[in-house]
């Protein structure tokens, strides 16, 4: 069986909503962050970079990084619907998208939330972060005028990339605010949050607090 390392609203949350759309048996271990912003040990075990998600597949291979982790059980279980053939005229577009947003967008965010990680300056996390809220900007702007006016970044048909997206969009630090900015990424994020498997899931993940 899966076993996925995960902690609620994190990155894991894609990873399972694709196990989940695609109906195969997985587990769920929840590794939350000691006080002290510590790694436990039973996530440095399957990740040295004390990093979620980690899938761990039924033969005991070990996958980290969640566009891997995506795009490999999005192609595996091909039945779900959720990646355009490897031959496809597609899948050029959602390769691209998908390492978009794994590179930029969600490398950003970590320079926003982790500021003094990427600055040898004591004082310095604060210019890491404005800086990296100001490049997450351009960089969700330039998502959105890809998206432009279709239902989802490929056209008329969901894919994982608009699951990676749906859930990066909910660590903005003002997702309302994000949203009014963008409308065509909340019609998007509705759309994707409407399938039954998802819902399901950003249900058990407490992804909507935003709306609160
Ligand atoms: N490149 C990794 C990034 C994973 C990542 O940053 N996960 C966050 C949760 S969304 C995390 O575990 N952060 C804790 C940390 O970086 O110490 C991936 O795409 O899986």
């Amino acid at each position: 069986m899966y076993r996925l390392y995960g902690r609620p609203g994190s990155g894991s949350v894609v990873v399972e909503a694709i196990l989940e759309a695609a109906g195969v048996p997985y587990e769920v271990e929840l590794v939350e962050r000691s006080q002290d912003g510590q790694v436990s040990e039973k996530l440095a075990c399957v990740n040295p970079l004390g990093q979620v998600p980690v899938l761990r597949l039924p033969d005991g291979e070990i996958m980290t990084e969640s566009a891997a982790i995506s795009l490999y059980l999005a192609d595996k279980y091909a039945k779900a619907d959720l990646a355009p053939q490897p031959s496809s005229a597609e899948r050029a577009r959602y390769l691209r998208w998908m390492v978009y947003l794994a590179t930029n967008i969600y490398m950003t965010g970590l320079c926003a939330y982790y500021p003094n990680r990427y600055t040898a300056d004591q004082n310095g996390g604060k210019w890491v972060k404005s800086a990296a809220l100001a490049r997450m900007a351009k960089e969700w702007e330039i998502y959105a005028a890809a998206l432009g006016d279709k239902s989802y970044i490929l056209g008329d048909k969901m894919s994982v990339a608009d699951i990676y997206a749906a859930m990066q969009a909910t660590w903005n630090f003002d997702v309302p605010a994000f949203f009014r900015k963008h409308p065509n990424l909340r019609q998007m994020y509705d759309r994707v949050t409407a399938h039954p498997a998802i819902a399901k899931v950003w249900g058990r993940n407490e992804m909507e607090d935003w709306k609160n």
